[in-house]
This record gives structure tokens, sequence and C-alpha cells, in this order.
């Protein structure tokens, strides 16, 4: 028996033959769920998932890395085997697609070769992606020990006068050197009141005595992301700056506090923000507690009201409060969290007592 696609199935609330998940020029998540691949990029090619085996049809150029997977496999010169083979594979009642990331071209081209019912399954999908088996928890740990690493080295690079994407540029050489095949996203870079701005991408500004230095980055490991911020202070902090950071530390211990199988995310995500609402930064706290994470960095849930998700073992969420004031600067602390029946492990160790540099 196959475990994921066996996870799949069960989620369904009808009968499909197969589920089709086809590579655009942007891979498709679930491929590399379903096939396991951890090398390859595999542009153009189909995962199909039975309901107890998976089975991948790969162009000549992907064939030494599918091999690697184990499954059974199609090898395709030209489009037009590919199209051949696909149309015997599809010549069955109904299938199921990931309508999520199905392009409307792609749709179009599916319906010339197949006459199946064509039904949406993302939910069923990400459903079964969102509870963790074991290798994938011991991959998703490596990357988080990777960035729990970095999160103190990087502390030396930390000097006045470096521009924000120098210090990006040593996060991803230290975070590689370390055996992250890449970072996960995009660096989060940022000084002084750049770091009120959440998603802020480094630019070059430099770095003052005094400015706030945030760091929101992440490690993929064998195809696994880990996710982590931290906030220091570059030389002697003002009392406002270190008020801010001591609340949303506590902030997210409320948050840890809160967090084990069985609870709705959502009113975890509450807990906290009353917290905080609850100070002088009522209203600074301006997105949700965390996002699943695994072979995506937002990985199809979040903790959130609007989110009606209750918490199961092995499930892997950020938590990740934040203040952001404009013009002067803001704090997250962010750290990945594995849920337990009755609390959690924190993956990411990195130390976070508040730091002036
Ligand atoms: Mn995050």
């Amino acid at each position: 028996m196959h475990s994921r696609v066996e996870k799949i199935y069960k989620n369904l609330e009808e009968k499909i033959d197969l589920i089709y998940i086809e590579n655009g020029s942007c891979p498709d998540i679930n491929f590399l769920y379903l096939t396991e691949a951890e090398s390859g990029i595999f542009e153009g090619c189909v995962a199909l998932a039975y309901p107890d085996s998976v089975e991948i049809v790969v162009s000549l150029l992907e064939e030494e890395s599918a091999k690697k997977t184990g499954k059974k496999m199609y090898v395709f010169k030209k489009r037009e085997e590919r199209k051949e083979i696909l149309k015997k594979m599809l010549n069955v009642d109904k299938i199921g697609i990931n309508a999520k990331n199905f392009s409307y071209e792609a749709y179009r081209k599916l319906k010339e070769i197949t006459k199946a019912e064509i039904v949406d399954v993302s939910g069923a999908l990400s459903k079964a992606r969102l509870v963790k088996e074991k290798d994938e928890i011991e991959k998703i740990k490596k990357a988080c020990n990777i960035v729990s690493e970095v999160c103190e080295e990087i502390k030396s690079y930390i000097k006045e006068g470096i521009k924000e994407y120098e210090l990006s540029a040593e996060l991803t050489y230290l975070m590689m050197k370390k055996g992250a095949t890449e970072p996960s996203f995009t660096n989060i870079c940022s000084f002084g009141e750049n770091a009120a701005e959440p998603h802020y991408t480094a630019g070059d500004r430099v770095l003052k005595k005094g400015d706030y230095v945030l760091l929101d980055f992440g490690a993929r490991y064998r195809r696994y992301i880990s996710d982590i911020t931290r906030t220091f202070v570059y030389g002697k902090a003002e009392e406002k700056q270190r008020e801010i950071y001591e609340t949303v530390k506590k902030a997210q211990e409320i948050g840890f506090e809160n967090l084990k199988a069985g609870v709705k995310g959502g009113d975890v995500h509450n807990a906290v923000e009353n917290f905080i609402n609850s100070t002088k930064y009522k209203g600074r706290f301006i997105h949700a507690l965390g996002h699943s994470i695994g072979l995506l960095v937002h990985d199809g849930y979040g903790l959130h009201p609007s989110i009606d998700l209750t918490l199961e073992e092995n499930m892997v969420f950020t938590v990740e409060p934040g203040i952001y004031i404009p013009g002067y600067g803001g704090v997250r602390i962010e750290d990945d969290v594995l849920i337990k029946k009755d609390g959690i492990e924190i993956l990411t160790k990195a130390p976070k007592d508040f730091t002036e540099l």
C-alpha cells in the first residue's frame, strides 16, 4: 500500500479512477509529494495516483531522476508520444485534478485526450499533505536545524555599514554551506523602519546604530522547508524597542501554550491577538499567527479564525506574532512547531532573548 495515496483517497468525497497531476512550466507540488522525488525538475511530466499506487509519465530529460523514485514509469521522447501514453492511461470514467494549479489551457488539452468526467480534488490533496509522515518530519527538522544555526552565525556579519542585500546574501550562503539546496523563499532582511513592512524585499539600506535588524528566512532540505524569524537591535536599544520585543515574545509564548491536537487554529490566533490588543500596541498585529509548512512555505492552511481547522498530531505550523509600526520599525519572532497530542515540539531552536548586537 502507498500511504500517501491512501491518505488522499480517504479524503475524497466521491469515487474516482485516478488523480491526474500535470506539471506545467511551474511544477505542481503534489507531483513531488506523490513521487517523493528528491532530484529533478519534471517540467511537463505527469503523475497518476491510483488508490494503491503512483505511476509517472516523464520526458527523456528526466528519466534518470525519475528512476530513483522506484515508481512505475513511462518515458516519452516527443510530445506526440506523451499524448498517446496519456490517452491510454486516461481511458477511464472519472479523474481528479488539482484545480488550484491547473491552467485553462492544460484543462482544454486534457479534454482533448479523455472523455472522463473531471473533478477537482485539490482539497483532498492539501489535506493529506497537512499531516506529516515520519520521513517528512525528519526532513523538516533538518531544515529547522540549518536555520537555527544560521541565526547564531549571522550575528558576526551584522556590522555598521552593511547593506540589507549584503546581509541577505550571507544568510543564503550560510544556509547552503550547511546543506540547504536553496533558500525556501526570498530572504526578508530589513533594517530600522523597514522592519515595519512584514514582507519587505531587501534593498540598499545601510545598517546604523540603534536599528532593528529583522531576518525572516528559511532553508529547503530534500524538498522540505523551514521558516524562522529573529529580530535584533544593532547597538544600544531604546526602551520602546525592548518593550515591543518583549510583548511579541510573550505573545508567542501564549501561542505555544495554547497549541495542541484538538484545538482550533483560529482560537489560538485569537488568544494571541487579544493579548496584543490588551497592550498599547493594539491593532499592530496585522497577519495570521502562522501557516502550515512542508513542501511549500505556505502549505495551504493558516492559524487564523477565517480558516476552520482543528489541529491534529503531526501537523507542522509556524508561530509568528509580530508588531509593526510604520515609520518606526517592527518585531516578529517566528518558530516552527510540530503539533503533538498534549502540546508542541518546537523545531527551530535558535535563542530569542532580547539581543543588542
Ligand atoms: Mn512564515
